[in-house]
């Protein structure tokens, strides 16, 4: 497939990005959460960009998008600002969400980010809401449901498959089947062969793609975001990939083989899929792509030394942001 018919240099590029940002975040966090600094939990999203990237580039700030407790790199590629998302992360007031939040509860509803969640699988009923308002108001908006394969298994999921597709709402569900729930692995846990089986069972089409692969993640899940834009309903996505780190920044992993990572690192990687793809196609040039690393890395940079300067929330900041009021 020539990659130049598919998508422009400018597209390709905002592509790499997005994804290189995402993975300097997390390599830079896995680095600075060994130092003790960053309060909370911490589970990094590296390995996993294809995903995130090849699915939200279609989306723009009037769609919605519920993440997990893994969100980094979804809000991320949603445009969340990321000097206020590193701010977050280091529980600092400039913050996206003002420092309370913290990784499992970025959220940016400017920019359709719904928010990380540290309940598996609570963003289906999120999302159906979302679709179900644009619905409604005929805004021509969509949701993506990020969750697990863990998730997969949750009656909340379920439910959230059947009332999509019942009200026919423009949702499409990503399942980033990652091989691992915790210290649980899928081809255990998950009962059916695939995620994607399942879809059948809620009336919805079920799609599996390769997660490692940008292109085929964007052009599968191009195909449901434009069902779900023109009244086609929900779909069922199953992206197929790895993560690089552990679930959480301190898991000893021991339930990974011994090499498992630095072989889906050095033959998988979908930065270096993607690079080996557009350089072969001769629409990008390995300087083009140097180019956007060197940005990326100054804007992480930043973006920590700016976290560690800002000020923490003051107990008078415990009161504020408590209600929403509706007009
Ligand atoms: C309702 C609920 N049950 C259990 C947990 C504990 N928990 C946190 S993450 C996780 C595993 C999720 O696995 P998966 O959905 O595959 O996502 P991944 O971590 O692989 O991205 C579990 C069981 C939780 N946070 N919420
Ligand atoms: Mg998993």
């Amino acid at each position: 497939m020539a990659v130049s018919n598919q998508l422009g240099k400018e597209t390709l590029i905002e592509a790499y990005r997005r994804m290189r940002t995402i993975r300097e975040f997390e390599e830079r966090l896995h680095t600075e959460f060994a130092t003790g600094e960053i309060p909370g939990f911490v589970h990094l999203y590296a390995g996993e960009e294809a995903s995130a990237v090849g699915t939200i580039l279609h989306l723009n700030d009037a769609d919605y998008v519920a993440t997990t407790h893994r969100g980094h790199g979804h809000c991320i590629a949603k445009g969340v600002d990321v000097h206020g998302m590193m701010a977050e992360i280091y529980g600092r007031k400039t913050g996206v969400c003002h420092g309370k939040g913290g990784s499992m509860h970025i959220a940016d509803l400017s920019k359709g980010m719904l928010g990380a969640n540290g309940i598996v699988g609570a963003g289906g009923p999120l999302v159906c809401g979302a679709a179900l308002a644009a619905k409604l108001k005929k805004t021509g908006g969509v949701g993506v449901c990020f969750f697990g394969d863990g998730a997969s298994n949750q009656g909340v999921i379920f439910e959230s498959m059947n009332l999509a597709s019942v009200w026919r709402l423009p949702v499409v569900f990503v399942a980033e089947n990652n091989g691992y729930a915790e210290a649980t692995s899928s081809t255990w846990s998950v009962a059916s062969d695939n995620i994607a089986d399942r879809a059948n069972g809620f009336g919805m089409p079920g799609v599996i793609v390769d997660g490692f692969d940008f292109f085929a993640v964007h052009e599968a899940v191009g195909e449901a975001i434009s069902r779900a834009r023109n009244g086609g309903g929900p779909t069922l996505v199953e992206v197929k990939l790895s993560r690089y780190f552990g679930h959480f920044e301190g898991d000893a992993q021991t339930y990974r083989a011994p090499g498992e990572v630095q072989k889906l690192r050095d033959e998988k990687d979908c930065l270096k899929r993607f690079e080996e793809r557009v350089v072969r196609a001769e629409v990008l040039t390995t300087s083009d792509l140097r180019a956007v690393d060197a940005e990326v890395k100054a804007l992480i940079d930043d973006s920590v030394v700016k976290a560690k300067a800002a000020p923490l929330p003051t107990a008078d900041d415990l009161l504020t942001d408590v209600y929403v009021s509706y007009p």
